[in-house]
């Protein structure tokens, strides 16, 4: 159903969009029952001549159970909800799977840094490659990221993955995920941090390993023209879906102008 909305392109986005369908699933359901509920005995029991209102205290039994047992039910769903969030945080935050690859991942107001590992698949070695606002990975590679921030509180979100991840000052938070289709997609900042948060935007572009070692190479040539490049309008003209973003006369344009 959310990939309908937005693509599913990592190992673990299907389970994160299964909890949401769960939940929608079971919020629906209620939502209708109760509404439908609430509508009939409206209509049942609205006002008519010559019928007076009857008094109700709730206080009996017979009475209270309609507020019991509901009660019961939610925290029942609750409970179910709960257990199934556990076992989805705790195969994607709390379990690390072995790594084919790494980058570190650097956010400072306002734009990413990232490094990739190069051919050794080590950070901090001479083969790292570093871009800004541009990230490159490997279809079916599980990596492994290492999430820092220079300043203020950021967050490392990319949408396709279903990957979230704050990013706080002074600490490295090491996660992973496994892209499973190739593309570019969005990569944001979601945390708010400042107020050029908006122009936070990113992108990764998951590749074949031929494509990847290609553009790997282009990147230490400086012939490679990043996607955010592209966007900018930096080097060619932006798609026309785009091409107000290029407008010298925007507010990100004034911003990036100034930092
Ligand atoms: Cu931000």
């Amino acid at each position: 159903m959310i990939e309908f909305f937005i693509e599913n392109a990592s190992s673990f986005a299907s389970d994160i969009d299964n909890l949401f369908e769960v939940v929608t699933w079971i919020i629906g359901f209620w939502f209708f029952v109760t509404f439908g509920t609430f509508v009939y005995l409206l209509i049942r029991f609205r006002r008519k001549k010559g019928v007076k209102a009857q008094y109700v205290a709730g206080e009996k039994h017979s009475e209270t159970k309609w507020t019991h047992y509901p009660h019961y039910a939610v925290i029942a769903f609750d409970v179910a909800i709960i257990a199934l969030n556990i076992f989805v945080w705790v195969d994607i935050k709390q379990t690390l799977p072995p790594r084919d690859n790494m980058i570190r991942v650097i956010g400072q107001q306002w734009s990413w840094t990232f490094v990739h590992a190069g051919p050794d698949g080590e950070l901090d070695t001479s083969d790292d490659i570093a871009t800004a606002n541009d990230l490159h990975v490997k279809v079916d590679n599980t990596y492994h990221f290492e999430l820092q921030s220079r300043d203020v509180l950021h967050n490392f979100s990319v949408p396709a993955f279903r990957l979230r991840q704050d990013a706080v000052p002074g600490r490295t938070i090491n996660g992973w995920f496994k892209p499973t289709k190739t593309g570019t997609y969005d990569l944001q900042c979601a945390e708010m941090c400042g107020y050029g948060h908006g122009i936070m935007g990113a992108a990764i572009t998951v590749h074949t390993e031929a494509n990847f070692n290609e553009t790997m190479d282009q990147i230490k040539k400086g012939t490679y023209e990043s996607h955010y490049q592209k966007r900018r309008g930096t080097k060619t003209e932006a798609p026309s879906k785009i091409s107000k973003e290029n407008s010298k006369s925007t507010f990100t344009d004034v911003l990036a102008s100034i930092f």
